[in-house]
């Protein structure tokens, strides 16, 4: 399925942050950085069972993409590669559940780091600041995940912006701001 305009840009955006080393490309080596930086976000230690725990979530990330968005095989999502992927997985809900599902588990069980079952901007912008985004994009997402307004990501905040980020075409769906601010991909 071919994606609409505001998916493409979306798309691009979460592209472009997902490179983490800004080589033009998706590989392994940006999920081995994302994942040793967010360690040091998280303040785990080297070798720990928690280490050992997030690696593995970053790791199986880039092992789903080159499984299933690398299509020439060539260790590289390339952006054609990653558009066709996203234009893929959006075309089915049942793969929306199951990918917004997924993230919501990781991401409460890997960055919350209290239990308490909600993230603060503390557990929340680990994620970011480890992949290497911007500071101003983490706040802008935390500011429009945080629908109520009392400074956590509860689950429920999480899975409802997380699944606009991917079904939602309307510009003003705060779930777009996954990533942070990718209306400048919608001009060019
Ligand atoms: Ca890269
Ligand atoms: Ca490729
Ligand atoms: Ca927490
Ligand atoms: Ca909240």
């Amino acid at each position: 399925m071919t994606l609409s305009k505001i998916k493409t840009a979306k798309f691009r955006h979460y592209f472009d942050m997902t490179d983490v080393d800004n080589d033009g490309v998706i590989t392994k080596a940006d999920f081995e950085i994302a994942a040793e930086e967010t360690r040091k976000e998280l303040g785990l230690e080297a070798g720990s069972n928690e280490a050992a725990e997030l690696t593995q979530s970053v790791m199986s990330y880039w092992e789903s993409l080159a499984q299933h968005a690398d299509a020439d095989h060539d260790g590289k999502v390339e952006l054609q590669e990653w558009l066709t992927h996203w234009g893929h997985i959006v075309s089915s809900q049942e793969m929306i559940d199951q990918l917004v599902g997924g993230y919501g588990q990781t991401v409460l069980s890997v960055y919350d780091r209290d239990g308490d079952g909600k993230l603060s901007y503390e557990d929340f912008s680990a994620y970011y600041l480890g992949h290497q985004i911007p500071e101003e994009n983490c706040k802008i997402a935390f500011e429009k995940m945080d629908a109520d307004g009392d400074s956590y990501v509860d689950n429920d905040e999480f899975y409802q912006t997380a699944m606009q980020f991917f079904t939602s075409d309307d510009v003003e769906s705060p779930g777009n701001y996954l990533f942070g601010d990718f209306t400048h991909y919608l001009n060019n």
